[in-house]
């Protein structure tokens, strides 16, 4: 096996300070011409120089201009006899290789007729050989030569500083990039692009050009991704006083991406998903994606390209980090505290229903981890959420003030160096001489070595007699694969007391360090509801035995909003879960008890909460994250369970709704804010809830108006709202409106998606959902080569419809294997992504568990899988 090891970390034996690189390209056979600056490093042993290389045709090697010996073992090109001593020498390889044949859509790879470039992780050894590791940063020169009538457009990182004509209709274009940055840093696009510019002056009085390329058509779909650049811009230099460093800065769509976007040095590559959007393409979710994931690839310019990762068990360095920073961005422009409270509970939602299910089951990883065997399978919500609740918490306890200060002495420290997680906490505790994460560093620093979500035990006790509250937090963690013991974390814990009446009798913050401590609260007049970990202060996991009467006044009273939606979970959690251990009840038979339907109501008629908060209160928790309450899970239970609770609100609170509905069914002009998204969001799913009623009585006015609503709406959100409803109440009406869905959106790719993704992620009835997908991908518009295409019905299907995937004759199984196979020839990634749908196998009840596993094995067997895939079915039989 070829695991590689954090604690194995050597400095390279060379240096790379230059390199020019010439490109000639043509999909069939692209050449490129390196020409390097090495030398030795005079710090680490001698030893031959061993370059990455993959998927490479090598023509040529010189040394100084001489030919010279070479060797090519397993993805390297080895070189031995080299000049003695620390001296420069140059080193020039050609190599071709086929960027049309590029499945894999890592290196060089042809979309739609253009090229474009993916090199993060270990991409670039893909285009030539190179050290090809974060830590050797080099100054790069780029020619591109391309037929000037099909790739009009020649772009690199950095600034142009040639171009021109030449022989047989082709041209050229030559890009220095004034920084010196690692291999996966590198970019090129050639293609038939057009750009929406915007010339703008930063603070300093600086010129910068800011370009968003895209195909022809989409022009018009630009507009919200350059005004999130521009305000991203803004946003960086005034919250961390970090200024755009480019004279140029350019964002390019791409629609066949493995993931969402790279941050490579002013010359960013996104996924179409997250550039793209106009009011009747994008849904207010997708213009908030792309606020944040603009926000974040640009952010990145400081965090991760700066300073950059001293290998890649660092990743979330830059990851945590810079999700961090995205989040605070979005807060900062959702603007008013119960906007911002809005977004905490979306980020800690993702959080709960991906990481916490990740850091239990067979892939759990510390932050930093310390192994894999493919780099790819390690960006995780792990290293990305929990890594930005690890900064987090860092803010918490250094202050935002002291946490800009940290931030000041990291770039002081490391700019234009690459290093590890332990710089970047260090420089924050120092900037922070006093602060309780100075004085408990080492300890503190246990959330970047120790996997697992730490469970918090709390248990209150109040003395009328002495007027005194008594808190205790206990704090433990679950052992996770190679970790059998863990070190008590620090926990910072929120709090607040609140009084019978609703009164706030207290509140801080206390940091957790110990297994056990008990906190006494003086002059306590009656028995206070304790509001803990208040704005989800840790990641971690709170256990307190709410009685339903404190869950009810904190959801009613609590001044913090997360606790407020957390005590309308925590009702909904706990009903769900007594439904699902009363086995012998069915649940079309299951009821809900009047108090909590009237705390719900109570929510939806609130005078003066937000809708955006309403319709998060109002949404029933996951089934995922119900799941991971229990210890043996029955999904189709859970799914019904679920369903049925869903049904009675419906039924139940339809005046409620139908009020909410006629409330904020306009929204005004269309714009993506949070206030006019929120209306939207609730007018959505009022609408879906009526429809929902409506079908236990055959009804048909609700979904009557859902399809004229369809047809009318001005934007996409209210437009897909409706046909939502239509399709997940099962209606007659679902197949015209989606009929009619294609029709209008035949030639919008991610519009297609989302109608793929609607069908294949439907709830189901009666096993209907598998054949339905089984037809989706007949579709002439589907092609499992584009990964978003891919996403939209498979991942749909196996990732994101628990109640349709875990079939009792495991045909959803099945199925899974068959697709992980073939997506795995095509591009690992993209299969290793998907193979993780079965990740928490183990707590499935028989005979789903067998069923599952053998799936899994028969993944396992395949003699031929890629390191990706086998990384993760090996994990999860382990
Ligand atoms: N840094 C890239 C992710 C690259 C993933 C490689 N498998 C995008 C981002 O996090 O901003
Ligand atoms: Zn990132």
């Amino acid at each position: 096996n070829n695991v590689i090891y954090r604690a194995d970390y050597q400095a390279p034996g060379y240096w790379i300070d230059s390199v020019e690189l010439s490109f000639d390209l043509d999909p069939a056979k692209t050449r490129v011409l390196n020409r390097m600056k090495l030398r030795r490093n005079l710090d680490a042993a001698p030893q031959p120089l061993r370059l990455d290389g993959e998927e490479l045709n090598l023509a040529r090697v010189l040394v100084n201009g001489q030919g010279t010996s070479f060797k090519l073992e397993d993805n390297q090109l080895v070189l031995e006899n080299l000049p003695e001593g620390g001296d420069s020498f140059d080193l020039e390889i050609l190599t071709t290789c086929q960027p049309a044949k590029n499945t894999k859509l890592m290196g060089l790879y042809v979309s739609n007729d253009s090229f474009f470039t993916q090199c993060e992780a270990e991409g670039f050894r893909r285009i030539t050989y190179f050290l090809d590791r974060p830590d050797v940063m080099a100054s790069f020169t780029v020619l591109l030569r391309a037929d000037k009538a099909k790739y009009p457009v020649l772009l690199s990182n950095g600034n142009l500083v040639d171009q021109g004509d030449l022989a047989d209709g082709r041209h050229f274009a030559k890009w220095v990039d004034p920084f010196r940055k690692p291999s996966y840093l590198f970019a090129l696009v050639a293609g038939n692009l057009v750009a929406r510019e915007q010339r703008i002056r930063a603070r300093g009085g600086k010129e910068h050009l800011l370009q968003v390329f895209v195909r022809a058509g989409d022009l018009d779909k630009t507009e919200h991704a350059m005004n999130s650049l521009m305000a991203s811009i803004a946003w960086d230099e005034a919250r961390f006083g970090l200024p755009l460093d480019l004279e140029r800065f350019m964002i390019v769509a791409t629609s066949d991406f493995n993931m969402g976007a790279m941050e490579n040095k002013g010359l960013n590559i996104f996924n179409t998903k997250y550039v793209l959007a106009s009011q009747a393409t994008a849904t207010d979710t997708d213009f908030a994606n792309i606020e944040s994931v603009v926000g974040h690839e640009y952010f990145h310019n400081w965090t991760g390209n700066r300073v950059t990762c001293r290998d890649w068990f660092q990743l979330s360095l830059k990851e945590g980090l810079t999700v961090f920073r995205d989040q605070e961005f979005s807060q900062d422009l959702a603007g008013e505290a119960s906007a911002r409270a809005v977004k905490r509970i979306e980020d800690v939602r993702v959080l709960r229903t991906a990481q916490f299910p990740e850091d239990a089951g067979p892939m759990a990883h510390p932050v930093r981890p310390d192994q894999y065997l493919e780099i790819n399978n390690f960006y995780t919500v792990t290293v990305y959420e929990k890594g930005a609740e690890v900064v987090r918490m860092m803010q918490t306890l250094v202050g935002r003030e002291g946490f800009a200060r940290g931030l000041k002495l990291y770039f002081e420290r490391h700019d234009g160096h690459a290093v590890t997680c332990d710089d970047f906490a260090q420089a924050i505790a120092d900037a922070n001489p006093d602060s309780t994460l100075a004085r408990l560093l080492d300890q503190f620093k246990r959330w970047y070595s120790q996997a697992g979500t730490p469970r918090v035990r709390a248990s209150g006790l109040y003395d009328a007699d002495a007027r005194t509250y008594r808190l205790t937090l206990a704090q433990s963690c679950a052992p996770t694969p190679g970790q059998d013991v863990k070190e008590p974390f620090v926990i910072p814990v929120g709090l607040g007391l609140v009084g019978a009446d609703g009164a706030e009798l207290a509140s801080g913050m206390h940091v957790l360090t110990q297994e056990s401590e008990t906190l006494t609260f003086e002059n306590i007049g009656s028995e206070p509801v304790p509001s803990i970990l208040r704005g989800f202060s840790a990641p971690v996991i709170l256990e307190f035995d709410y009685s339903d009467a404190q869950l009810i006044a904190l959801l009613a009273h609590d001044t913090d909003p997360f606790n407020r939606w957390e005590a309308g979970q925590r009702l909904a959690v706990n009903r769900a879960l007594g439904f699902i251990r009363d086995a012998g009840v069915a649940a079309r038979d299951i009821r809900l008890d009047p108090p909590f339907m009237n705390a719900m109501r109570a929510v939806l008629r609130h005078p003066t909460l937000d809708a955006a908060f309403k319709e998060l209160v109002l949404t029933l928790p996951a089934e995922t994250y119900i799941a991971e309450q229990l210890d043996v899970v029955d999904p189709q239970r859970i799914h019904a369970v679920r369903e049925a609770m869903r049904e009675q609100l419906a039924r139940e609170l339809a005046p409620d709704w139908e009020q909410a509905f006629e409330q904020h069914r306009e929204s005004g002009a269309y714009r993506p804010d949070p206030v006019s998204s929120g209306r939207r969001a609730l007018t959505g799913m009022a609408l879906s809830n009526l429809c929902l009623a409506a079908r236990a009585s055959g009804d048909q006015v609700w979904p009557g108006k859902a399809y004229q609503r369809f047809k009318d709406a001005g934007n996409m959100t209210d437009r897909f709202n409706a046909l939502a409803a239509l399709v997940t109440s099962g209606s007659e009406l679902a197949a015209p409106a989606l009929q009619r869905f294609h029709a209008i959106f035949k030639d919008e790719a991610l519009v297609l998606d989302k109608w793929f993704a609607l069908q294949a992620g439907a709830p189901d009835r009666g096993g209907n959902v598998l054949p339905a997908v089984k037809q989706l991908m007949n579709h002439p518009d589907f092609n499992i080569r584009n990964p978003n295409r891919a996403r939209s019905v498979i991942f749909s299907y196996c990732s994101a419809n628990p109640g349709g995937f875990h079939r009792p004759d495991a045909a959803g199984y099945v199925f899974w294997s068959e697709r992980v196979l073939e997506l795995d020839a095509i591009n690992p990634q993209v299969a290793a992504r998907l193979a993780r749908a079965l990740d928490r196998w183990k707590k499935l009840v028989e005979p789903l568990r067998s069923a599952a596993r053998e799936a899994i094995a028969r993944v396992a067997a395949r003699p031929d899988l890629s390191n990706d895939v086998r990384e993760v079915v090996t994990r999860a039989l382990a």
